[in-house]
């Protein structure tokens, strides 16, 4: 049994994405943000540092224990590598393959971390260091869509990999739609613009969205 800790839009709408991508059946479990569910202890149980997804693999576990996991990409590489006939990660060993290890890090330790400091500011100091800290990551993340977009022009496929869509694609489109509201949104960025489209018309998407009850705009 597959079960995902989520709250609606965070970064754990990535394996959600990448769940429905697969077609399997799973346990959506919702984290109460409002009263601070994640950090619970509970909660902290799961993941010590009190963060959003956590997934709960039955069938993945080791002497009777189910296999608990967090940190977002290792949970979607868990479930592309548990799953490998729907093809969401290339071929072990493969350029390929490790063009996605480096997406993914580079996803998970610059963009999101850069996106946490632009969203809780706050954490950062005083109502003027916020609001610099703000500016800044934000000012960053532009550089990063930039790159990003570059990416897609350079090999002119329509995932991040070129051709073949893998788990980069839910964690490039999570990210970039965390940019909605920015002076200079991924989606004003005309390769991310078709990139956001694509990935909008796919089912996933769609019941993703839907289950997380996420309202337009979408990005
Ligand atoms: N490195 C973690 C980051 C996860 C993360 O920052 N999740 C956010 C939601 S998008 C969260 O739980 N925030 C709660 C908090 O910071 O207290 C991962 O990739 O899973």
């Amino acid at each position: 049994m597959l079960q995902l800790h989520y709250f609606p839009g965070n970064a754990s709408l990535i394996p959600h994405l990448v769940l429905e991508e697969l077609g399997v059946s799973f346990e959506l479990k919702y984290v109460d943000r409002a009263v601070s569910a994640h950090k619970s202890a509970d909660y902290l149980a799961l993941n010590p540092n009190g963060l959003i997804p956590v997934l709960v693999d039955t069938s993945a576990g080791v002497a009777g224990q189910p296999l608990v996991l967090y940190e977002t990409p290792a949970v979607c590489m868990h479930l592309a590598d548990t799953h490998p006939a729907a093809g969401l990660m290339p071929p072990l060993g493969s350029g390929q393959r490790a063009q996605a290890y480096k997406w993914l890090a580079w996803l998970n330790n610059t963009v999101q971390a850069t996106l946490i400091l632009y969203f809780y500011p706050e954490r950062w100091g005083d109502e003027t260091a916020a609001a610099q800290v703000k500016a800044h990551a934000e000012a960053k993340i532009g550089t990063m869509l930039d790159q990003l977009d570059a990416e897609f022009a350079r090999h002119g496929g329509p995932w991040l990999l070129g051709e073949t869509f893998s788990v980069c694609d839910p964690y490039a489109f999570v990210l970039c739609r965390w940019t909605r509201g920015f002076g200079r949104p991924a989606r004003s960025l005309p390769h991310l613009k078709t990139f956001l489209e694509r990935m909008q018309e796919r089912p996933a998407v769609e019941r993703a969205f839907a289950t997380e009850g996420l309202k337009p705009p979408r990005v």
